[in-house]
């Protein structure tokens, strides 16, 4: 991809940003790739890249239209461009930050993402595999004050609250880093509580295994436990193949993505941008093939 604008000579923290607004890009931040927060389990930046010096975050705002549309498909496709958009922008940065020296590593909106079906230290099964990415870019964005956690899980902005998909670029570059800062975003309103159809938000935190059933198949339920849950379990399947072919959803999901439920982020009122175009009630969005949600 070329460039919309000159190269600058010399690279600098307001440099970056600036190419990264030229491609279109919302909200740029800068950590140092050795202080960025951890979550669990931890993905410094320096296991992806031991000389790494700085990581640059960007974020890119959802469009509305989609997070609001009566079907999850359509939110689908717009986050897909959204990534591309994202990935795009970062990539281009990378390349220019490698032609002035300095080693550099994209690290994309989207997948890839490592999937671990057994605990690493124990080597016990887990009930629902576990999926974590290469570098948290919540808490890459957190780090560098772009916004805070809220009660959803999701990165809250001032300007967009949850409503932006994040992509970052560790590098070699030693630029100005911005401070972490204090936010008060999330009033605890219990919006995203009331509206996650899994179960999975409560108010001591998120139950990462319920969210990932409803989000990757639309299940409710986890799998079963024990001997006694396989009936309910099964009578759930039966339920959702009478309105659903998973077979052909298989394919779709090859084509694009698979997403079943953002009524976290759908739910949430932050974010001072889109407070004159945000529906204040909302039905709940249509998932893959099942009447309601
Ligand atoms: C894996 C993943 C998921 C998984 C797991 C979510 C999760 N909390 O980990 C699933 C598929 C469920 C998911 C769902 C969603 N995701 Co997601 N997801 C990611 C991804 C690729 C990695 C996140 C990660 O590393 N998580 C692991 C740690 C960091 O998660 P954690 O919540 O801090 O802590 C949990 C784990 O520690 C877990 N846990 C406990 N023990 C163990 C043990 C092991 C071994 C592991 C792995 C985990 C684990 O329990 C903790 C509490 O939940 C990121 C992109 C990225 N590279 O950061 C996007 C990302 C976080 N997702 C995003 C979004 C928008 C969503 C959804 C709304 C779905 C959608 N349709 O887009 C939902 C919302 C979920 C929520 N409220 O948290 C956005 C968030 C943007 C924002 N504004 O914050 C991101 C940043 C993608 C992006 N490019 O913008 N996601």
């Amino acid at each position: 991809m070329m460039p919309p604008f000159e190269i600058p000579g010399t690279i600098t923290a307001q440099a970056v940003k600036d190419i990264l607004r030229a491609c279109g890009v919302d909200l740029v931040g800068i950590a140092r790739a050795d202080s960025v927060l951890l979550s669990h389990p931890p993905r410094p930046p320096r296991d992806l890249m031991p000389t790494s010096k700085s990581v640059v975050v960007m974020a890119l705002a959802h469009q509305l239209g989609a997070v609001y549309a009566p079907d999850i498909m359509l939110w689908t496709r717009s986050k897909i461009q959204t990534s591309r958009l994202l990935d795009e922008a970062a990539d281009l940065l990378s390349r220019i930050l490698e032609r002035k020296g300095f080693l550099s590593l994209a690290i994309s909106a989207d997948k890839p993402v490592e999937i671990l079906k057994r605990d690493p230290r124990t080597g016990r099964k887990y009930r629902v595999p576990k999926v974590v990415g290469f570098l948290s870019l919540r808490h890459a964005a957190v780090s560098c004050g772009m916004g805070e956690i809220g009660r959803n899980n999701l990165l809250l902005t001032p300007e967009f609250g949850p409503h932006q998909r994040l992509c970052a670029v560790v590098t070699e570059a030693p630029l100005e880093p911005d401070p972490p800062r204090r936010h008060s975003l999330c009033s605890d309103c219990g919006r995203c509580i009331e509206a996650c159809p899994a179960g999975a938000l409560s108010p001591s935190g998120h139950d990462v295994d319920r969210c990932f059933m409803y989000w990757t198949y639309g299940f409710k339920a986890l799998p079963p436990a024990a001997p006694s849950q396989w009936p309910s379990f099964i009578r759930m399947l039966l339920r959702h193949m009478k309105w659903r072919d998973f077979l052909v959803e298989t394919g779709q999901t090859l084509m694009t993505d698979v997403d079943n439920c953002i009524e976290c982020m759908r739910a949430c009122p932050v974010g001072d941008r889109w407070e004159r175009i945000r529906p204040d009630r909302l039905p709940p969005q249509r998932t893959r093939g099942m009447p309601g949600p």
